[in-house]
């Protein structure tokens, strides 16, 4: 059924059933809540430190998806064989759908489903291998009340999505690889993921040199967001994100994770809501290398994304996109009860008599 399997609606003007899903924790997230307004990241060339943090900077969803007050999460479904974090593992329609309305069950608020693999050296599929691998997923995970996006970089593969119940397009090139990309999006009017990009996974190594990376990312981004809004896209709708792991070593990533405020502050009149996809990612493994130098696993990597998420959640993000979604959605709930808390220490307020017990 969908009001137990679907994730979190978030259409502003979804039905009063769909508003009905109500946020896990139990925040109040009715149908048609405004975005907030005048709650910006943190100005200025600065990179989000200890103080932001403290602060609270929040960010500011796209037009159009209704805000529960927190992070978002964002569930991964890979219809891929060969994806570097989880090739694989749901590859079938069958346990591609089922993995979806799992993620949504354990509180995705958005299921992510794409089906051409990304990973270092992959070589692209036809489109027609394309739709054939998401178009059945994404038609039943929307008919179940999910919140769907699409991963993709072809319009013809997001028309299709959009057509069967798709509400986000998702696409990691930014509108680059695919020039009828932002055109399509802005016929569909549905939110857009401008994600940093400077080519196919083939040889995008090679790219990946950088003198500041954190401005290059910001100003490539910046031409990216000014070209697919002259192409007709509406500004209200995009969400930029800085394309951890594409053309980025681990400093590279790094860098840009402690800078997500400048990277949403590209010259518009309001910051644009960022997504964060770290998840799994190799910089984490090696991070987290044995002493010999062997990376962690992609799965060993997870409570390290999780470490990923409380902090891009406390500097402000918009999203993190995620495959393994409890512990996610703990942390962002946490991050969200960290600023609030930290917002009402720097205003004055003090909470009392939330509870008969005393807490440690
Ligand atoms: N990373 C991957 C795929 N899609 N989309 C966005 N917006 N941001 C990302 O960082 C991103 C993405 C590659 O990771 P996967 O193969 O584990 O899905």
């Amino acid at each position: 059924m969908a009001s137990e399997k679907g994730a979190t609606d978030l259409t502003a003007g979804g039905s009063a059933h769909q508003a009905g899903q109500a946020d896990r924790a139990g925040l109040a997230m009715p149908a048609g809540l405004p975005n907030r307004a005048g709650q910006a990241w943190p100005a200025g060339p600065s990179a989000v430190g200890p103080a932001e943090l403290a602060g609270g900077a929040s960010a500011v969803g796209p037009a159009g998806l209704a805000d529960p007050g927190r992070c978002l999460v964002m569930g991964v479904v890979n219809v891929t064989p060969d994806s570097f974090s989880d090739g694989g593992a749901w590859y079938g329609t069958d346990s591609a759908i089922s993995h979806g309305l799992d993620l949504a069950a354990a509180g995705a608020d958005i299921v992510d489903v794409g089906g051409e693999s990304t990973r270092p050296g992959a070589q692209r599929i036809s489109p027609a291998e394309e739709l054939r691998r998401v178009g059945p997923v994404i038609t039943a995970l929307a008919a179940e009340g999910v919140l769907v996006s699409v991963d993709t970089m072809r319009a013809e593969v997001a028309e299709f999505a959009v057509g069967a119940g798709a509400r986000i397009v998702n696409d990691v090139s930014g509108g680059l690889a695919d020039p009828a990309m932002p055109r399509l999006v802005a016929k569909a009017g549905v939110p857009y993921v401008v994600m940093h990009w400077r080519g196919h996974s083939h040889d995008m190594y090679r790219r990946a040199v950088y003198d500041d990376v954190v401005g290059e990312v910001r100003d490539e981004l910046r031409r990216r967001v000014e070209t697919v809004i002259a192409e007709g896209v509406d500004p209200s709708l995009l969400i930029v994100d800085p394309g951890l792991g594409f053309a980025k070593r681990p400093e590279h990533n790094w860098a840009l994770l402690t800078h997500l405020g400048e990277l949403a502050n590209l010259g518009g009149t309001r910051p644009l809501p960022v997504l964060v996809g770290a998840s799994r990612k190799r910089f984490l493994g090696r991070l987290l290398a044995s002493p010999d130098g062997t990376p962690r696993s992609f799965a060993g990597s997870d409570e390290a994304t999780v470490a990923v998420t409380a902090l891009a959640a406390a500097a402000g993000a918009w999203c993190v996109r995620v495959h393994e979604v409890p512990a996610n959605a703990d942390a962002v709930r946490v991050a969200a009860a960290w600023c609030q808390a930290a917002a009402e220490g720097a205003a004055g307020v003090v909470r009392q008599g939330e509870g008969d017990h005393g807490d440690l």
